[in-house]
């Protein structure tokens, strides 16, 4: 099969959708190339003094990686030139960050989690960069917290880049979810999966099984039925996975199915789980959907959900569209 370039897969996909305008592919393009960047750093490792912690802290309460701080200075240079964005908002910064005013603004504004999976880094496990498109309101002066608060449905193209052994970008714009392939020789991003499916059913979860003694009742009877296997009610056995990177759990579940889980426990009541709404359960949401998938803080579709915080929490129980309905039909019911 004849391949194709990132570029020319979305001047193409504009000709045929009319749904990627010239300035939302400069930002896609700008994006793609910040994660270039991004994976060469993350690649060099030790190599490149970005290992170990910065000595400061997120907005989280997080200490921060080197590295995290590294992409998030990579994103915001590479964007903030183009006239595409009118702001950005980033995991590492605490309030948003708007365009210098030497540069022309866009009608974009682009939120990421600059690197998922930190505690991945200093031990070479895969991890990630997520990130969410949206339009600015209608007649928006200067940007504040409150234009970013969209629901997730409001997006205009999500995607992620996962630095594993292949350094692969994933996107969609709204129509269908496409894999691209890093040439690192040549240094261009490739299509190497188009339209990725996710299977409705799977034998696959994921989820952190330490804090089993904290899940409420919902999530305990879903994961005792699928420990039970052939010998209970769900009559097939499951396997288990845990990467603590959500986008390389997100990116197998694209690939070959699956549930991802992260929900709410009783170790912190007031708090809705530990991922967050606006740059990554909003942006993997859309991919889910868009390859066939599901995605619910457990009682509704995070995609539905109208956000009151930029770094506001939720639950996420994402992938294969039966498990999805499942595990909520059981918080759901009385
Ligand atoms: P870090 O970026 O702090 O490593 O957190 C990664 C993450 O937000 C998400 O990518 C993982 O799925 C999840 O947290 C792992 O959480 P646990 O470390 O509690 O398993």
């Amino acid at each position: 099969m004849k391949r194709i370039s990132l570029t020319q897969y979305l001047v193409e996909e504009q000709r045929l959708n009319n749904n990627i305008p010239a300035e939302l592919r400069l930002l896609i393009e700008v994006v793609a190339r910040a994660c270039k960047t991004i994976s060469h750093a993350v690649g060099k490792g030790a190599l490149g003094e970005v290992l170990g912690s910065a000595e400061t802290e997120n907005i989280q309460g997080e200490v921060q990686k080197k590295l995290d701080i590294l992409s998030n200075e990579i994103l915001l240079e590479a964007n903030e030139w183009g006239g595409h964005l009118a702001a950005m908002a980033s995991e590492e910064m605490e309030s948003i960050h708007l365009i210098p005013n030497r540069y022309p603004k866009g009608e974009y504004m682009l939120l990421f989690d600059p690197l998922d999976g930190s505690s991945n880094i200093d031990v070479n496990v895969t991890i990630g960069t997520i990130f969410s498109v949206i339009k600015a309101p209608e007649g928006m002066a200067t940007p504040t917290e409150q234009d970013f608060l969209q629901a997730g449905s409001k997006q205009v193209a999500a995607g992620y880049a996962i630095y594993g052994p292949q350094t692969m970008f994933v996107l969609t714009t709204g129509q269908g979810v496409n894999c691209f392939t890093l040439d690192r020789e040549m240094g261009s991003w490739v299509l190497t999966q188009r339209n990725m499916t996710i299977p409705e059913d799977t034998q696959e979860y994921a989820i952190n099984a330490s804090n089993s003694r904290h899940w409420y009742p919902p999530v305990t009877r879903y994961i005792d039925e699928l420990l039970a296997g052939t010998t209970g009610p769900r009559g097939k056995n499951f396997n288990m996975r845990w990467i603590a990177a959500m986008v390389t759990d997100v990116h197998r579940i694209l690939n070959r199915g699956g549930i991802f889980m992260y929900p709410a426990d009783a170790r912190e009541p007031d708090k809705a789980g530990k991922l967050r709404l606006m740059y990554e359960a909003n942006p993997m949401s859309m991919l889910i959907e868009q390859a066939g998938g599901a995605s619910t803080n457990g009682k509704q579709r995070i995609l539905d959900i109208q956000p009151e915080k930029l770094h506001q929490r939720v639950a996420v129980f994402l992938g294969s569209k039966n498990e999805v309905e499942r595990v909520t039909s059981y918080h759901l019911e009385k």
